[in-house]
């Protein structure tokens, strides 16, 4: 569907929380599935889906124009680690631990986690010998999980699936989702979900990626087939709203380049801390979900990628030598969109065992082992897992010291003097 906007037609969509009408505001072109990691034989028949992102006119939801399946995404060979950061686990220790102190405290307390991965949270609540379960149909990671005896589901997370585990094993005092619920564009299931299986005072507590942030420092790499909603506090407080919940606390988070920890209660069952009109007044102020903020957005996406294709061509031919550090799946976003494949970025190191020896996805630059990056003697890195920069340059001084450089593009382009 096409309607009138300013700037001349884009097309629209139907909201996926409230089916309001959703105007796009960035085209990303054809995009490959960003966690897919190919061997040679898999290229020919390399899925590829169009990655353009709206903004819903009625509830300001920002959400992809469309869905990539399920089961394309999640599956068996999911390839993505959540513990392969010091610093995410820690993060999750922590948080695993202030349940601990708060929520959990009853005679048999219940948690539950939506997309628990490799057990990375939920590893620090069963030591604690609290009662848990994991939803977590991707099977690898799932399966790395279970070896360290936590109790995992090899599901999705909807109505159907948390029915029955309310039936099973009565109801949960916390239920938990970490960069999961951003990727399901289902919503108002898993908030049917939340309501048979949340106990009467209960809490859903999920933290994604915040759409303030994203604009702030124009991460659009961000944005790619898993993210399906990128939130702001007044957005999700209407989707509790319209669900018989209600947006009870927010608080900041400095991970994975800012996030955003939502608490939701059912409606009426705790009074709202004051940091949810704070941080909703703050979003009015900025005007973060407005047609003007949005299109400065993706004129500042436009700039980051000419910008950084100027930069990698003049490296190139001044014959410098150019790797790439941490095969993300946002980098997906940001090679396919600018048009960076092995001419201009040799490989990309990561120490994921089953990215390496595979090319990524669409651009098809090969992956290489951690150890390759301290072998290599490259002049210049471009930093894809900026958002674990203060880990990763922690242990890799030797880089700098040997004369190369990183090169960042965010906020902005720019090499690390
Ligand atoms: O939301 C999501 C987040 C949580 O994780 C998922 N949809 C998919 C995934 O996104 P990502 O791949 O962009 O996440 P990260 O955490 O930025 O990925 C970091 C990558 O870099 C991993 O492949 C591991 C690698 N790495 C590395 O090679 N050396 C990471 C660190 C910290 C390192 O030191
Ligand atoms: N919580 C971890 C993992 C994030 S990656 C972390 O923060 O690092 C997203 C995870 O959600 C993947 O492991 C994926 O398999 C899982 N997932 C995706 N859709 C889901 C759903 N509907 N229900 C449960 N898990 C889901
Ligand atoms: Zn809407």
């Amino acid at each position: 569907m096409m309607s009138a906007a300013a700037g001349g037609t884009r097309p629209t969509g139907t909201c996926r929380v409230c089916e309001g009408t959703v105007v796009e505001f960035l085209d990303l072109g054809r995009q490959p599935l960003s966690d897919r990691f190919l061997s040679e034989p898999d290229l020919a028949g390399e899925f590829f889906f169009h990655l353009s992102v709206g903004v819903c006119e009625a509830c300001t939801m920002v959400q992809l124009m469309e869905e990539v399946p399920r089961e394309k995404m999640f599956h068996e060979d999911y390839p993505y680690y959540s513990s392969g950061s010091s610093v995410m686990q820690k993060h999750f220790a922590h948080t695993a631990r202030r349940f601990l102190e708060t929520e959990l405290t009853g005679p048999d307390p219940f948690m539950v986690e939506i997309g628990s991965n490799d057990g990375v949270l939920l590893r620090t609540i069963h030591e604690a010998g609290v009662r848990h379960l994991g939803f977590e149909p991707s099977g690898k990671v799932a399966d790395v999980a279970r070896a360290g005896g936590l109790r995992v589901r090899g599901d999705f997370f909807e109505e159907s699936t948390a029915v029955e585990v309310r039936a099973a094993e009565g109801p949960a005092d916390v239920i938990y989702a970490a960069n999961t619920i951003c990727h399901i564009p289902y919503l108002k299931s898993v908030f049917q979900g939340v309501d048979a299986l949340l106990a009467p005072d209960g809490v859903f507590v999920f933290e994604d990626p915040y759409l303030g942030d994203i604009l702030e420092k124009t991460s659009f790499d961000q944005i790619y087939d898993e993210h399906f909603f990128f939130f702001t506090a007044r957005s999700v407080q209407a989707m509790a709203g319209r669900f018989g919940f209600e947006l009870v606390d927010v608080e900041r988070l400095p991970v994975h380049g800012g996030e955003v920890r939502y608490t939701i209660a059912r409606a009426g069952a705790r009074r709202p801390a004051g940091s949810v009109a704070r941080l909703i007044a703050e979003e009015e102020d900025r005007r973060v979900a407005s047609p003007e903020r949005l299109g400065r957005f993706a004129a500042d996406v436009n700039g980051i990628r000419d910008d950084l294709l100027a930069l990698l061509r003049r490296l190139k031919a001044e014959g410098k030598r150019v790797v790439a550090y941490g095969a993300t799946a946002k980098s997906a976003t940001v090679t396919n969109f600018c048009g960076i494949g092995p001419e201009l970025v040799s490989w990309v190191c990561d120490t994921t065992p089953t990215k390496q020896g595979r090319l990524t996805p669409g651009a098809h630059i090969p992956v290489r082992p951690a150890e390759a990056f301290s072998a290599s003697a490259a002049d210049y890195a471009l930093l894809f897992a900026w958002n674990h920069a203060d880990e990763i340059m922690a242990k890799e001084q030797e880089f700098r010291r040997a004369g190369g450089r990183w090169i960042l593009y965010v906020p902005r382009v720019h090499v690390e003097s």
